[in-house]
C-alpha cells in the first residue's frame, strides 16, 4: 500500500474495534443518502456468531455539532412512544454513541434491523404505509418530556430564508452558473409567495422528523409493513406540513428526485390517495384542523424549497449535496419545479381528499 494510503475498509475494522463489534467479516455501502456514509457490516464477536450493523461515518460540515445530534437522537430512541420505531444505537465498551477513526471522522452504529430494506421508489401500498409511519412517529413524540430538544440546523424549514439565500447565491454567482440558469431562476422566483406560505396559520410545533424522504423508512422486506424510520439528525421541533410535505414531493412523484426528462414528472394522484390515508391512520385524529388544512400547501412549501437547496447548491458549485455530475443538482431542481407546476393543476383534488378524510 502507498504511503499513507487507507484501504477502504480500514476505517471500518477501526469502528469495530471502538465499538467492540469484533471481527469485521463484511461491508458493504447501503442506502442512497446525500449526507452521511453508510455502511452495513457482518461482524464476528468474541463468542464467535455473526452479527449484522449499520455503519455511519457523519458528515461534520453539514451537522458541526454532533453532540447536539446525538443528544437528540438517544432522547428520541429513549421514549417509549417512539422507541418501536427507531432502530437501537449500539455503544462503544464505555458507553459513548460515538467514535472516531484514526482519521478523525466520526461514526456511529446501529443494530441492523433483520429484514427491513429501504425503496428509493415505492408503491401505493408502501407509500401508505409510510405515511403511517412517519405520522405515528411524530404524534409518538408529542408528549416527549422537557425540554424542547434543540434544533441541530436552526432554520432547516425556514423556507423564507431558503430564499433569500439562493437568491445570494444567485446574485454573487461565486462559479458562473447563473447566466445559464434564467428560465429556472425565473420560475423560483414566480413561486416566492410558496416561502412564506405557512406563516402566520396558528400551527401547532410539535416534534417533527424534518427529512421524511421516503427512503429513510424501513419495510419488511416480506409483508411490506413500515418497520424502523432512520436519519434521525433532523428531528426537532417543526410542523406537521413540513413532514407530511416532504413525504408526498419525495414519494409521490412518477419520476425520481433527479429525473433526466423532467416531462415525466407529476405527482401521481392514487399515491397521494394512499399517503393522505396513511398520514391519517398514523396521526389517528391527534391533527388540528388547521394542520389538516396545512397539508395539501405543505407539498407545494416542501417542493419549492428542495428546488431553492438544490438551485443554492447548483449555482455555489455542488458543496452540499451529493452529486454524481456537474448538472446532477440542475436535473433535481427541474423536477422540483415540474412536481411543484403538477401539484398546483391537482390543488382541488388534493383538498378535496384531505377534507373527506377529516370528516372521517
Ligand atoms: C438530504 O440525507 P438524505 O439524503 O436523507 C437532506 C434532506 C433533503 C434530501 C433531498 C440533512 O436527505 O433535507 O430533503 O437530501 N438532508 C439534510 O434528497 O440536508
Ligand atoms: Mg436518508
Amino acid at each position: 500500500m502507498a504511503d499513507g494510503a487507507r484501504s477502504a475498509s480500514t476505517p471500518l475494522r477501526e469502528v469495530c474495534s471502538a465499538f467492540g463489534l469484533g471481527e469485521l467479516l463484511d461491508q458493504a455501502p447501503l442506502g442512497a443518502g446525500h449526507i452521511h456514509a453508510t455502511y452495513a457490516l457482518r461482524v464476528r464477536g468474541s463468542g464467535g456468531a455473526s452479527r449484522e450493523v449499520v455503519a455511519q461515518r457523519l458528515n461534520e460540515r453539514v451537522f458541526p455539532d454532533l453532540a447536539l445530534v446525538m443528544g437528540n437522537l438517544e432522547r428520541v430512541a429513549a421514549h417509549p412512544g417512539s422507541r418501536d420505531w427507531v432502530a437501537p444505537l449500539v455503544r462503544t465498551p464505555d458507553g459513548r454513541s460515538l467514535a472516531r477513526d484514526a482519521d478523525g471522522s466520526a461514526w456511529r452504529v446501529f443494530e441492523r434491523i433483520a429484514g427491513a430494506v429501504s425503496h428509493d421508489a415505492v408503491d401505493d401500498a408502501l407509500a401508505r404505509e409510510a405515511g403511517r409511519a412517519f405520522a405515528a412517529f411524530s404524534f409518538g413524540l408529542a408528549d416527549l418530556p422537557p425540554p424542547p430538544l434543540v434544533e441541530p440546523l436552526p432554520g432547516f424549514h425556514d423556507t423564507e430564508a431558503r430564499r433569500t439565500a439562493f437568491e445570494d447565491a444567485a446574485a454573487s454567482d461565486p462559479v458562473g452558473r447563473a447566466s445559464t440558469f434564467t428560465a429556472e431562476l425565473r420560475a423560483l422566483r414566480e413561486a416566492a409567495p410558496l416561502a412564506r406560505r405557512l406563516i402566520g396559520q396558528e400551527l401547532p410545533l410539535r416534534v417533527t422528523h424534518n427529512d421524511t424522504k421516503v427512503n429513510n423508512v424501513l419495510f419488511d422486506e416480506r409483508t411490506r409493513v413500515a418497520r424502523t424510520v432512520v436519519d434521525l439528525d433532523t428531528v426537532a421541533p417543526g410542523l406537521i406540513a413540513w413532514d407530511f410535505g416532504d413525504l408526498v414531493r419525495s414519494a409521490g412523484n412518477a419520476a425520481p428526485e433527479d429525473a433526466a426528462d423532467p416531462s415525466i414528472v407529476r405527482l401521481l394522484p392514487s399515491r397521494f390517495v394512499a399517503l393522505a390515508e396513511g398520514w391519517f391512520a398514523g396521526a389517528a385524529g391527534r391533527m388540528t384542523p388547521e394542520e389538516c388544512h396545512s397539508l395539501v400547501p405543505g407539498a407545494q412549501v416542501m417542493t419549492y424549497e428542495l428546488a431553492l437547496r438544490f438551485a443554492t447548491d447548483w449555482l455555489q458549485g455542488d458543496r452540499y449535496f451529493r452529486v454524481s455530475d456537474a448538472e446532477h443538482n440542475l436535473r433535481r431542481v427541474r423536477v422540483q419545479l415540474s412536481l411543484l407546476r403538477s401539484m398546483q393543476e391537482q390543488q382541488g383534488t388534493m383538498v378535496g381528499l384531505v377534507e373527506q378524510l377529516m370528516a372521517g
